[in-house]
């Protein structure tokens, strides 16, 4: 099994390099930015709560979002290779993480963070929001405290996977193809490292 987190600030490119992620390495995709984003157009009850959270810039809250994550896991019962991109957000969600994953006999293979600029990332984010219709990403305030949650909250649960020796920062900056490859020369020396019947 091989399980990779996809790690970094808002407008990072995670969503970006997934979508070539799991094409390539037939990983089952879970993105908790998508998900919550399908609640709200559906306009679930779920998805009318996190809207209120997301449009501020905050976070939803863990057990919203666990919740969701259990059930896709549950979903995938006998999928063997997952790519989370967005979770965990925050250290309860990577407990819950860990112990979901414990339950499955699995763990975190490998953590990969794209290391962006604040700059660059400003730009980005303010150039999808021209397009996307996300209100998330038309106003720089909001911008600003979704930068503010990741340092606070996200940022520092990377200590974890660092004491497990999963981490690995990748340049987020350049062509998308040129960040793909660095992502899959990291997740290739990875799989060499980890038992065949692991992943
Ligand atoms: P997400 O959907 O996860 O989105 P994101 O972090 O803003 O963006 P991402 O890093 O995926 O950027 P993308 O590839 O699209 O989260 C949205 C919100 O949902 C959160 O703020 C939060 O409220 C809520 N939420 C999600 N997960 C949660 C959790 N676990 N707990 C609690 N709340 C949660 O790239 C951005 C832009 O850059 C795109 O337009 C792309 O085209 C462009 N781009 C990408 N790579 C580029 C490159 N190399 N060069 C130039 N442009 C590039």
């Amino acid at each position: 099994m091989f399980n990779l987190i996809l790690f970094g600030p808002p407008g990072s490119g995670k969503g970006t390099q997934s979508e070539k992620l799991v094409e390539k390495y037939q990983l089952i995709h879970l993105s908790t930015g998508n998900l919550l984003r399908e609640e709200i157009s559906n306009r679930t009850p779920l998805g009318v709560e996190a809207k209120s959270f997301m449009d501020k810039g905050q976070l939803v809250p863990d057990e919203v979002v666990v919740g969701i994550i259990d059930s896709c896991l549950e979903h995938h019962k006998d999928a063997a290779d997952f790519l989370f991109d967005g979770f965990p957000r925050t250290a309860a969600q990577a407990d819950a993480l860990d112990k979901l994953l414990n339950l499955k006999k699995t763990e975190i293979s490998l953590v990969l963070a794209l290391d962006v600029t604040e700059e660059e990332l400003i730009k980005r984010l303010l150039n999808r929001g021209k397009t996307s219709g996300r209100s998330d990403d038309t106003n720089e305030t909001v911008i600003h405290q979704r930068f503010a949650v990741y340092k606070n909250e996200t940022a520092p649960i990377a200590e974890h996977y660092k004491k497990l020796r999963r981490f690995q920062t990748v340049k987020g900056e350049g062509t998308i193809d040129e960040i793909f490859n660095l992502i899959c020369q990291a997740i290739d020396k990875r799989m060499k490292t980890l038992p065949s019947d692991l992943w």
